[in-house]
């Protein structure tokens, strides 16, 4: 690559940074106005923390090599769809299936893909639920869709996946089994956890209805 090729590689990186942080506000703004709308109308707040990150550029490349594809900006945007994220936190699970439906019913948001998580639990003991969604962005004269991963956890949940990470990143591919077997039964019991406090949480708004 010459220098006149670097320097337009170099803009195009740096406008595509732009439109992935700009998704990222616009996103937030719209998670904002749903938890408003959802406070003032249920006096509940069905999110408890959002975090949001651009991608670093090491996991960019390591994802592009993973693939084996070039590192350029064009790729960058064709291959790795989770430049742009956003975790959302909630404290029950009920939570997290609330807000995918809400943001399911913006009508200018696509959704590429879900995955369930919550469901469909994976083999290490992650619940969570996923998507790719494309976010409008507005800019002068133009709306250009951007893509965002959303990630929803319980907060127990992202407590679990923190650890996790730290495993991952220590062991690599050699997890200890009694490692495995710790962290998988964690998973669950948070899990069970998870489930009885939503029971605690039914009865009591039950109680307060009847109150009403
Ligand atoms: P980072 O930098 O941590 O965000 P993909 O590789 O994203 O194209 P994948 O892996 O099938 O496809 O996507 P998935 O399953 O939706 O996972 C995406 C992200 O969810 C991961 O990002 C993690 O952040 C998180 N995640 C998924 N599974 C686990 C898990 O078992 N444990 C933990 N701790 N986190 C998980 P990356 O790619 O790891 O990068």
């Amino acid at each position: 690559m010459d220098l006149p090729q670097v320097k337009d590689e170099l803009v195009q990186f740096n406008e595509m940074i732009f439109l992935y942080n700009s998704a990222m506000k616009e996103f937030k703004l719209r998670l904002e106005i749903l938890r408003d709308e959802y406070k003032f109308v249920h006096q509940y707040d069905p999110v408890y923390d959002v975090l949001s990150r651009i991608k670093s550029i090491d996991s960019i490349t390591a994802k592009l090599a993973k693939q084996g594809k070039a590192i350029t900006v064009e790729n960058i945007e064709k291959y790795v769809d989770d430049i742009a994220g956003i975790r959302i936190c909630c404290n029950y699970s009920t939570d997290i299936y609330r807000l995918v439906d809400m943001l399911q019913a913006q009508k200018d948001i696509e959704i590429i893909n879900s995955k369930d998580y919550m469901n469909e639990t994976k083999t290490n003991g992650y619940r969570g639920y996923h998507m790719i969604i494309t976010m409008p962005v507005h800019l002068a004269g133009r709306v250009v869709p951007v893509k965002v991963e959303v990630q929803l956890r319980t907060t127990a949940m992202n407590s679990w996946a923190i650890l996790e990470d730290v495993l991952e990143n220590t062991y690599d591919d050699y997890l200890p089994e009694e490692l495995m077997k710790d962290i998988k039964e964690c998973a669950d019991m948070l899990h069970a956890v998870d489930k009885r406090m939503i029971r605690i949480q039914d009865e009591v708004s039950q109680y307060k209805k009847e109150r009403q």
